[in-house]
Order: C-alpha cells, then sequence, then structure tokens
C-alpha cells in the first residue's frame, strides 16, 4: 500500500502509542489525537504505569529527533462532536485506527457512574466518528479495537464475526451471538453494532479487530530509547492478567489467580497488536464492508499462564508460589473454547508465541524499574462483580477543573462500598 494518512485515536496509551510508532516507522504520515483522560484516571484510581512515560509533546519530540519522522500531536475528545467533525474534515484521512476508550472491565464495575461514564465515553466518542466519517469522509477505513470479551464463553466454536444459521429450513449469515462479561465489554458489544449500521446504512468501511488479552511492552520502535517507552500498568484496576503475573514473579509476590483459573481466553504480543493493525491498514475492507478479524495467537486458560511463568522462573531456580483468589468477577471457571483467528494470519500476520524466554524478558524489564511497583496493588482485587468497588478501593475525588465536557463522574469513587440506591449520574456537568 502507498503512504497512508492515518490518525491514531488514544495515541497516549499503551498499545496506542505502540501503533503510532510502528505506523510512523512504516512510512505512513501518522496524526494521533488523545484527551488525556486515562492519566487522570490513573490519578483518581491511585494507580500508575510501571514503566515511566513521558508527556506526548515530548516523546513526538524525541521520535522525531530519532528517526526523522514526524507525528503531528493533537490533544482531543473524542466526546466533543465539533472536535471530531473538525479533525475529519480537515485531515481527510485514508485509515483511522480507533483506541480511544475506557478499555478496563474492572473500573466499569465500580459503580453506576463508573459504568455510565465508560458507556457514554466509547459510545458517544464512536458515534461521533461515525456521523463524522459520513459527512466528511465517507472513503476512510475505519480500523476499531474491539474485544474478544465480546464473544463470551459459549459451548460451541467462536467464528470471526458472524456465522452461517439454519433455522427452520431457511438459512442465513448472522452476527455471532455474544454474551460479554462486563459494562466495559458491553460497550465494545454496542460499539460493533453501531459501526455495522452505519457500514449497512451509509456505506462506510470497518475493520473490527475482536483482540485478545495483550502482554508485553516491548517493539522494535518503542526499545529505541527509554523515552519511548509506552505504559505498562500493572494494578488489579488496569493491569492485563500475564502482565501482572510477570510483575508478581518478578516482586516475589504469588500470582493471584482468580477462582478455579480454568477461565481461557486469546492472548497476543505487543508487537503482533501493531502488525495486525498495520495489516488491516494496508489491506482495508471494500466500501460498504463490516468485518470482523479475531486478533490474538495463542489461548490460555489463567492457571495454564501462571504454570508457564512459574516454569520459567524454575528455569532459573526462582520459586515462585501461586494462590487461587476467590474470584472478584462473574465468570465460568471452567468451560470449553475455541475461537477461531484465521483472516489476519492469511493476510500474513507472523506470531510471536509465548516461550521461556518472553516471559523473562518480560520479568527483566520489571525488574529494572521494581523500585515503581506498590506491591498493594498486587495482592487484593479491589472491585466485585457483584457490589462495585470494596473498601480496599483507593479512589481519590477529581478535581473539578479536569473533569470531561460530555461524560464526567458526577461524584468520585469514595473508600466505601457502594450505597445500593447509587445518587443520580449527571452527564452534563
Ligand atoms: P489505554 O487506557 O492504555 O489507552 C487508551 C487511550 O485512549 C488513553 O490514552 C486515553 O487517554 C484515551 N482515551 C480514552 N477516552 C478518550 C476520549 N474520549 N477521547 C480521547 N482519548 C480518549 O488502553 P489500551 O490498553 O491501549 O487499549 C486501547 C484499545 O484497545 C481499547 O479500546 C481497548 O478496548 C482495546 N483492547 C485492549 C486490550 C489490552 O489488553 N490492552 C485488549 C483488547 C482490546
Ligand atoms: N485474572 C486473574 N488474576 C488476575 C487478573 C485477572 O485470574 O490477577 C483473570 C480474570 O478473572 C479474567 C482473565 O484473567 O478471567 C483476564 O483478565 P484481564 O484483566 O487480563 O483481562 P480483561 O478484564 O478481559 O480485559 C483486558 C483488557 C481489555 C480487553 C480484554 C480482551 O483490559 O481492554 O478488551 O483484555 S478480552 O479478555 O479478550 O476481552
Amino acid at each position: 500500500m502507498e503512504r497512508a494518512r492515518v490518525v491514531v485515536l488514544g495515541v497516549d496509551g499503551y498499545l496506542g502509542w505502540a501503533t503510532a510508532l510502528h505506523l510512523s516507522a512504516a512510512g505512513h504520515d501518522v496524526i494521533g489525537i488523545d484527551s488525556l483522560v486515562r492519566r487522570r484516571w490513573d490519578r483518581e484510581c491511585g494507580t500508575r504505569s510501571l514503566l515511566p512515560i513521558r508527556s506526548m509533546p515530548e516523546r513526538v519530540k524525541l521520535w522525531q529527533r530519532l528517526t526523522g519522522r514526524r507525528i503531528e500531536w493533537r490533544h482531543m475528545d473524542m466526546c466533543d462532536a465539533r472536535a471530531v467533525t473538525e479533525l475529519v474534515s480537515e485531515v481527510q484521512p485514508q485509515a483511522l485506527v480507533h483506541f480511544a476508550e475506557q478499555r478496563s472491565a474492572p473500573f466499569s464495575m465500580i459503580d453506576l457512574p463508573h459504568a455510565a461514564l465508560t458507556q457514554v465515553n466509547n459510545l458517544v466518542g464512536t458515534l461521533n466518528l461515525l456521523f463524522a466519517l459520513r459527512d466528511h469522509a465517507p472513503n476512510a477505513h475505519l480500523i476499531k479495537l474491539g474485544t474478544m470479551g465480546e464473544y463470551g464463553t459459549p459451548n460451541i466454536d467462536i467464528e470471526e464475526g458472524f456465522i452461517v444459521i439454519t433455522h427452520n429450513g431457511r438459512q442465513d449469515r448472522l452476527p455471532f451471538p455474544m454474551q460479554p462479561g462486563s459494562f466495559y465489554h458491553l460497550s465494545k458489544l454496542h460499539d460493533s453494532h453501531n459501526i455495522q449500521f452505519a457500514c449497512r446504512i451509509w456505506g462506510l468501511r470497518a475493520t473490527d479487530l475482536h483482540q485478545g488479552v495483550v502482554y508485553g511492552s516491548r517493539t522494535d520502535e518503542v526499545v529505541m530509547h527509554p523515552g519511548l517507552a509506552t505504559r505498562f500498568d500493572y494494578d488489579a484496576i488496569w493491569g492485563t492478567v500475564l502482565n501482572r503475573f510477570c510483575i508478581q514473579a518478578a516482586v516475589g509476590l504469588p500470582l493471584t489467580v482468580y477462582g478455579k483459573g480454568g477461565q481461557t481466553r486469546g492472548f497476543l504480543d505487543i508487537r503482533d497488536t501493531v502488525a495486525c493493525v498495520r495489516l488491516a491498514l494496508e489491506n482495508p475492507a471494500s466500501q460498504g464492508e463490516y468485518r470482523v478479524f479475531n486478533q490474538f495467537t495463542e489461548q490460555f486458560s489463567v492457571k495454564n499462564l501462571a504454570d508457564k511463568v512459574r516454569q520459567a522462573r524454575a528455569a532459573h531456580g526462582l520459586k515462585t508460589s501461586i494462590v487461587h483468589l476467590p474470584n472478584p468477577r462473574v465468570e465460568r471457571e471452567e468451560h470449553y473454547y475455541n475461537a477461531k483467528h484465521q483472516k489476519l494470519l492469511d493476510l500474513g500476520l507472523q506470531p510471536h508465541y509465548l516461550g521461556e524466554t518472553l516471559i523473562e524478558s518480560i520479568v527483566a524489564t520489571v525488574e529494572k524499574h521494581a523500585a515503581r511497583v506498590d506491591p498493594v496493588e498486587l495482592e487484593q482485587p479491589n472491585v466485585d462483580w457483584r457490589h462495585g468497588g470494596t473498601p480496599g478501593w483507593s479512589g481519590v475525588p477529581t478535581p473539578a477543573s479536569e473533569t470531561q465536557p460530555v461524560a464526567v463522574l458526577s461524584r468520585a469513587p469514595k473508600r466505601r462500598r457502594p450505597s445500593p440506591a447509587p445518587d443520580p449520574v449527571r452527564l452534563d456537568a
């Protein structure tokens, strides 16, 4: 594909930053936007990236100094419809990669304000984009980060987005039945419906990447300089499971398996995330097409992963313990799981599979920054699916000056269990 003008939405995040660098290195012209809201949510949750991350202006300046390549940085909220419209009409992108959402399942389960914030932020941002594309760039290719969690854990094979069903003697190709497991995962499903609808009625083109759980922090571009590091979460709100296990192992804490640990999910290395996005970009959907790629490379149960980390450490003579904590989530702990993931392989993806060396390299990265680890964040989960934020939850009030225009918290999360009848959610403050 020729050089494309591509907007990366959510460029300050874990995957957005690594992807922006990868696309820029591949010769594409990248414009990165972010509201920086994740940095605010970190302050509110009392969490922080294990790897120190620089400000966006510093990062893009460093990238330009090291490579001569320019990433244009713009501070913008996806919930600001006018700003999204102006961006799309002015830039006239060939493609947009949309990462800019609230992406933590536990965050969305804290209480009503957090569930509402998640759904408003994610749905309104995506809707703003769809209308802007309809009116100003109907040929642009939308590449949307969805999630494997939209499917849930059905007792049948999971297809890539659609399934052929025969019912009462008639046959159709229909969206695969979905059973998401949190208000966050539901927001991704609602987005998928909205995007599919926009492709059907307005002829837009979109690729919905149903991505599994990502691990690792190193891509070819990110490792060029410590100042290019991407965020690396490990706490119980933002940290994903393998990243948490590696950090727990590095600091000598037990690996926290929730429940029996038979929960099986699709996983992928962050190097494969950036490669998959590039493949989707360089092999665009047709006009009017809504397509789904299941974006992961291997499936593991949580217990399986914990055993792999333990074995990798044992190979170096180090002992790691595993604890089974009462599961704070409502999810199946033993189930059938077989999800297809062929389409990205067909486009040429060359996966990086999880091996002991990789686990060791993640652990080694962590060890360098062990002084930044807050062990409390690694011990007990602080959000329960049945009751919300637990007494261990340590959110602090959000300063009024930092509230967002559309999706806002009407009240800050408290240190106590939320009352059965929460305050009404205000979305207009
Ligand atoms: P992240 O929290 O590190 O990054 C998301 C970025 O989006 C943040 O920088 C945040 O400030 C920005 N953002 C959020 N709402 C915004 C808004 N309204 N306007 C502008 N910017 C906004 O998350 P991540 O791990 O990089 O995930 C990126 C995307 O990939 C998410 O959509 C997530 O659902 C999806 N995903 C992530 C994983 C994973 O394991 N990390 C797996 C599957 C799918
Ligand atoms: N888990 C543990 N111990 C832990 C942390 C998690 O056993 O210390 C378990 C959870 O109970 C769950 C599994 O590990 O069964 C995965 O949890 P996770 O926190 O790694 O991932 P999840 O909440 O599903 O969300 C993450 C990203 C989200 C993305 C999703 C992809 O935060 O943005 O959408 O992975 S997927 O899981 O395929 O839906």
